[in-house]
């Protein structure tokens, strides 16, 4: 590879507690969302679940020794927010706090950095009966939880990252439905989108408060949107998608306010009001540094009037069909991905990584970014040699590297690299049939777990760097 990473660049690998724990009846964890949404037929494909997933609530020790195989510097592993309050407020369960206790002791014991986030997506399934994201008091649950969870973790987590890809949660979640809890409201999406903000500007002092020396940070999943043509119209769709795309989440985060032009694009839904006076001060925190979640790139073109929308894409971003996710945008047409595509139909766009790094670093100077994940899904075979010979995976993950060395040399601060992911597990509405790991997993032989090709290829990564 042509370009190198420079020394002290952290290598890493991600996953995420409902993805990969099972266990979600073991030692006093409460329902999730996610448990009851997998559990309702025709959410997830093929009706699979999380309940068994990778076991990794038993088996941690052995991926640990793994991740120390792999030569992994950090882990950024999440948290699930009903092992430590079953309904996501009050009583603290001991023992699930226990086990990411365990699981932080490991990580030092090998030398490896904890990259711990609050939030993927697993809310108490007694907080969503309340009202969820949607619902202002998630908000603040949201900070007693990471207070209790920063007191009993303390500094032997390097990064406490408030969210995780929150775009996720408030537009599938609430708008398309196709992610847990699976409802269709524009205005319930604009509210949890919110309230997002607020939880994590709340969480962010909360745990500050309660370990002063800790580092912050949140994973955004920002979307590259390329406007289809040179018109003016498909420029606009573009500025548009990106408003309730990323503006959404960076403006108040790192900006401290809401853009005029998404809130003229919002106007006929919502006037806001669900924003009181301050909480863009306390959604606006000094972080240590932004996460970037990327995978792929898409292109927009404004509808033509009386057109009405097909399927809608929402490539890059966890998307599996369902409803309209873009709330306000809906006069926008994502056009079909360029091939070559990943399993997942996405586009595979390096030169965007470069891009939206690099404008990230000249919109927000003074800000480090890490890119929190990266991968890619393809149909994997368990070849007689008992390998898995995944040279598209390799070839993915070299040419991403390659550009986040090429921003860095254009001045970005990049600090790191996650890959997503660690080992196979749940990739949501699809269950088990994506695979993203440099990982096998094998759920027919007992979750045995075999290095693919592209584990070594990240190995040789993160030992020499090239
Ligand atoms: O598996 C997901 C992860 O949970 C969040 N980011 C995207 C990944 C791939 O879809």
């Amino acid at each position: 590879m042509p370009t190198k990473v420079p020394a002290g660049f952290l290598w890493g690998t991600a996953t995420a507690s409902y993805q990969i724990e099972g266990a979600t009846r073991a030692d006093g964890r409460g329902p999730s969302i996610w448990d009851v949404f997998s559990h309702t037929p025709g959410k997830v494909q093929a009706g699979e679940t999380g309940d068994i997933a990778c076991d990794h609530y038993h088996r941690w020790e052995e991926d640990l020794d793994h991740l120390a195989r792999l030569g992994a510097g950090a882990y950024r592993f999440s948290i699930a927010w009903p092992r430590v309050q079953p309904t996501g407020a009050g009583p603290v369960n001991r023992a699930g706090l226990d086990f990411y206790d365990r699981l932080v002791d490991g990580l030092a014991a090998r030398g490896i950095k904890a990259v711990a986030t609050l939030y993927h997506w697993d809310l108490p399934q007694a907080l969503q009966d309340k009202g969820g994201w949607p619902a202002r008091d998630t908000a603040h649950r949201f900070a007693d939880y990471a207070a209790v969870v920063a007191e009993a973790l303390g500094d032997r987590v390097s990064t406490y990252t408030t969210l995780n890809e929150p775009w996720c949660s408030a537009f599938l979640g609430y708008a398309s439905g196709v992610h847990a809890p699976g409802l269709t409201s524009p205005l319930a999406a604009l509210r949890a989108a919110h309230h997002l903000n607020l939880g994590h500007g709340l969480a962010v002092q909360a745990v500050r408060a309660a370990v002063p020396r800790a580092a912050l940070s949140v994973t955004l999943n920002l979307h590259v949107i390329r406007p289809a043509s040179d018109k003016q119209e498909d420029h606009d769709a573009a500025r548009q998608v990106r408003a309730v795309g990323n503006e959404i989440f960076c403006g108040p985060m790192l900006s401290g306010a809401y853009p005029e032009d998404l809130r003229a694009d919002l106007g006929p839904i919502t006037d806001f009001g669900f924003v009181r006076d301050g909480d863009l001060d306390q959604i606006r925190q000094p972080l240590d540094w932004l996460g970037i979640n990327y995978y792929s790139s898409s292109q927009v073109r404004r509808r033509p009037p009386g057109q009405t929308a097909a399927a809608t894409s929402t490539a890059g971003s966890g998307g599996h069909g369902g409803g309209n996710p873009w709330v306000g945008a809906e006069s926008v047409e994502f056009l079909d991905p360029n091939p070559p595509l990943t399993a997942m139909g996405w586009n595979i766009d390096p030169p965007a990584l470069t891009e939206l790094l690099v404008d990230t670093a000249r919109r927000y100077p003074g800000l480090d970014l890490a890119v929190t994940e990266n991968g890619s899904a393809f149909p994997d075979t368990l070849e007689p040699d008992g390998r898995v010979h995944d040279s598209k995976r390799i070839a993915y993950l070299e040419q991403h590297v390659q550009a986040v060395a090429e921003a860095i040399r254009q001045g970005a601060p990049v600090k790191g690299y996650f890959a997503w992911s660690l080992m196979d597990n749940f990739e949501w509405a699809w269950g088990y049939s994506r695979r993203f790991g440099l990982i096998h997993v094998d759920y027919s032989d007992g979750l045995k777990r075999r290095w693919k090709d592209s584990a070594h290829r990240f190995q040789r990564l993160a030992t020499t760097g090239v």
